[in-house]
């Protein structure tokens, strides 16, 4: 079913003229301001971000799921339609795999699948916030922070055994997100709960095989309405920097209070080199899990905007893990991966062509309006050819979602899929 997309030549030879013609205007605009749009062409093709298993399927909220015809129904239907995002897009050459939710039958199988598609693993991922059919404790009360040991040991051993399995595979990271917190007041004891996180983490880090990295993803609220143990990223930072050079934060961007300046938070991350990487997503409310740059495509160019900045300074520890974390409610998973992936190579052309030198010495001068137009001028170019351009340069489609459609895939894996009955999968 994969081979439905090879055509890609073929269809984007139907707007390749007006392609051009737009490139060409850009690249001319770019050139009056002095850049050289190969230059940024090339640049966005060095763009990378993973895919998470768990959004592969249509997710739901904690009212319902409305599943489509033609999910994948296991994870090795899930690494095919990842090919299928890889080949449009020549950004998504990896998969973040969510254990146990994904956790394969056959690990050299699965291995053996991703090869034959072009495929590797980015971090794998560790799942204590639920409790699996065949568990000995529950997770209730916690996992890392639980006041009973014996529940910490089994939560860490599932770590390890997530470790394990990823080193087969590839991975060279686990990110840990945990539940772990209080709804009331008092039920927990605030300082000890984050000793017996860090103790935890202390026992899987000392496991992590050379050459890994273990982030620790904070969240202000929700499975805990009253107090997260890892909620924000002065928590997470100091787990970083408790744990050691290994350790570094992940930053989810959906899980900020509202009107959070993220970019700042980046920033501060970057300062002590503890950036290990993101979940992208945006968000209105809370951790909504919406399409990346569909809500605040500007604080998306402002994040990007810092790690430009610190891409070209070349700043110590700088080497950020890009992923997505999305649920996929209303849209096809597919289409809303490739306008991700759209969305998060415009965030980065656009950093790209900011005037920095401009900007800086406008900062120097105290001029909050040239300084702030600088940033905006970036922002506000059209760069949609760059990154189709650099996408088809690559092999990909000029325009994903257009390609996708036209080639059927999603019909013909519902009569496919369709073989053995519906298996709705795991996911949130
Ligand atoms: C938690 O909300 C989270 O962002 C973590 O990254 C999980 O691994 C992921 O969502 C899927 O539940
Ligand atoms: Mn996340």
């Amino acid at each position: 079913m994969i081979g439905m997309i090879d055509d890609i030549a073929t269809y984007n030879d139907s707007s390749a003229n007006d392609h051009e013609r737009d490139l060409e205007a850009i690249s001319e605009r770019l050139d009056r301001r002095g850049i050289d749009a190969e230059a940024v062409i090339d640049r966005i093709g060095t763009f990378e971000v993973a895919v998470p298993s768990w959004a592969l399927g249509t997710g739901g909220t904690r009212f319902g799921r409305f599943p489509i015809e033609g999910e994948p129904r296991n994870v090795y239907e899930k690494m095919d339609d990842t090919a299928v995002i890889q080949k449009l897009t020549r950004a998504t050459p990896r998969v973040s795999l969510h254990i146990p939710w994904d956790e394969p039958d056959d690990v050299d199988r699965l291995k053996a699948h991703a090869d034959d598609r072009g495929l590797g693993f980015d971090a794998v991922n560790s799942n204590t916030f639920q409790d699996q059919p065949d568990q000995e404790h529950s997770y209730k009360f916690g996992s890392f922070s639980h006041t009973d040991p014996a529940v910490r040991q089994q939560a860490v051993d599932h770590n390890l055994h997530v470790v394990e399995l990823g080193e087969a595979l590839g991975s060279e990271a686990i990110t840990i997100w945990l539940a772990d917190g209080s709804n009331f007041p008092g039920q927990m004891n605030l300082r000890k709960s984050f000793d017996r996180v860090l103790g935890g983490l202390e026992t899987v880090y000392d496991g992590l095989p050379d050459g890994w990295r273990l982030y620790t993803e904070h969240k202000p609220y929700e499975p805990a309405f009253y107090a997260t143990v890892v909620q924000d990223w002065g928590s997470s930072l100091m787990l970083a920097n408790r744990l050691g050079p290994k350790a570094q934060c992940l930053v989810d961007l959906g899980h900020h209070l509202p009107n959070t300046n993220i970019e700042l938070v980046v920033a501060r991350l970057l300062t002590a080199g503890k950036l290990g990487g993101f979940h992208f997503n945006d968000s209105k409310y809370g951790d909504d899990d919406l399409t990346t740059g569909s809500i605040k495509p500007y604080q998306l160019f402002l994040v990007f905007n810092e790690l430009v900045d610190a891409e070209e300074e070349d700043l110590d520890n700088f080497n950020p893990d890009y992923m997505i974390d999305q649920s996929h409610n209303l849209k096809d998973p597919i289409e809303a991966f490739l306008q991700t992936v759209d969305q998060l190579q415009k965030a980065y052309a656009k950093a790209v062509i900011v005037d920095r030198d401009a900007l800086s010495e406008y900062q120097q001068a105290n001029d909050a309006l040239k300084a702030e137009e600088t940033l905006k001028q970036a922002y506000e170019t059209g760069v949609s050819p760059l990154v189709a351009e650099a996408r088809r340069r690559q092999g990909g489609a000029l325009n994903p979602v257009a390609a996708f459609r036209a080639s059927g895939y999603r019909e013909a894996v519902h009569e496919e899929r369709s073989d053995e009955g519906y298996t709705p999968p795991q996911s949130l």
